[in-house]
């Protein structure tokens, strides 16, 4: 069977894993990190092109995908190695990538005009919530449940701050039509996109017996459409507001 041999030297860590050609998981690992490397150079250089008040959103867009590129490296290792779920490098990156797209609608906003640092603390506090419950259910199968419902209120906390709380409002009224479509887009992507998350949940854990392959595979897409194209909204509504 077509094997292929991947060498890994990164940071002190020297694997050697044969990505199986009946893998499709280990593949989109791989493809994922990639597309993050590559996605976080793009990011980091086109930098360069935006006016001073959006750098600081292309430099957060960078750092996601970089973090994100790292964890996926790792991620890859122990799926290969050992068809696990990587439960915790998974919520490491996200715990520190989640509050960084979600610091990127208060500079969005900040970038046209003053919000109140309430904004933020309340996104931030809802993507915790979301997390740490996610956490405790994946990694005990008592929480399974708890842990689902108390994440889903995290997230719909954070929908209603950006649909109908203070950072709708502050939008609405800001009165830039590139980053109000800005905002449009990247909440657009905090509904539809991170919906699914919650969905790659359920199939990989309330279909009877824990599916690793669905839960992951699903994780996996929504990073790439989360990470990055979360990234290239952004980029487009600098690009345009710089010409
Ligand atoms: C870059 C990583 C991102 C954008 C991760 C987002 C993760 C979520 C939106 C997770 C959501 C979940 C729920 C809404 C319910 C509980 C289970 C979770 C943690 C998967």
């Amino acid at each position: 069977m077509l094997t292929l041999v991947i060498k890994f030297k990164f940071m002190g860590v020297h694997m050697i894993n044969n990505l199986s050609a009946s893998d499709p998981v280990g593949m989109s690992f791989w493809l994922i990190s990639m597309a993050m490397v590559a996605a976080t150079v793009f990011f980091l250089i086109e930098r360069d092109r935006v006016s001073g008040k959006w750098k600081t959103s292309l430099t957060v867009a960078g750092l996601v995908t970089l973090i994100a590129a790292v964890h996926y490296f790792y991620m890859r290792d122990v799926w290969v190695a050992t068809g696990e779920t990587p439960t915790v490098y998974r919520y490491i990156d996200w715990l520190l990538t989640v509050p960084l797209l979600i610091i990127e609608f208060y500079l969005i906003l900040s970038a046209i005009t003053k919000v109140p640092a309430g904004v933020f603390w309340r996104l931030l506090a809802g993507s915790l919530i979301m997390l740490f419950a996610g956490f405790a259910g994946e990694v005990n199968p008592a929480y399974v449940v708890s842990g689902f419902v108390v994440g889903m209120l995290g997230w719909i906390w954070i929908m209603y701050e950006i649909f109908m709380g203070e950072a709708s409002k502050i939008n609405a009224a800001s009165g830039n039509a590139i980053a109000q479509k800005a905002y449009g887009a990247m909440r657009l992507l905090v509904t539809v996109g991170w919906s699914i998350y919650p969905i790659g949940y359920v199939l990989g854990y309330f279909m009877g017996a824990a599916d690793p392959d669905m839960l992951n595979l699903w994780y996996n897409i929504a990073d790439l459409w989360n990470k990055i194209a979360f990234g290239l909204v952004i980029w487009a509504a600098a690009v345009a507001d710089s010409e």
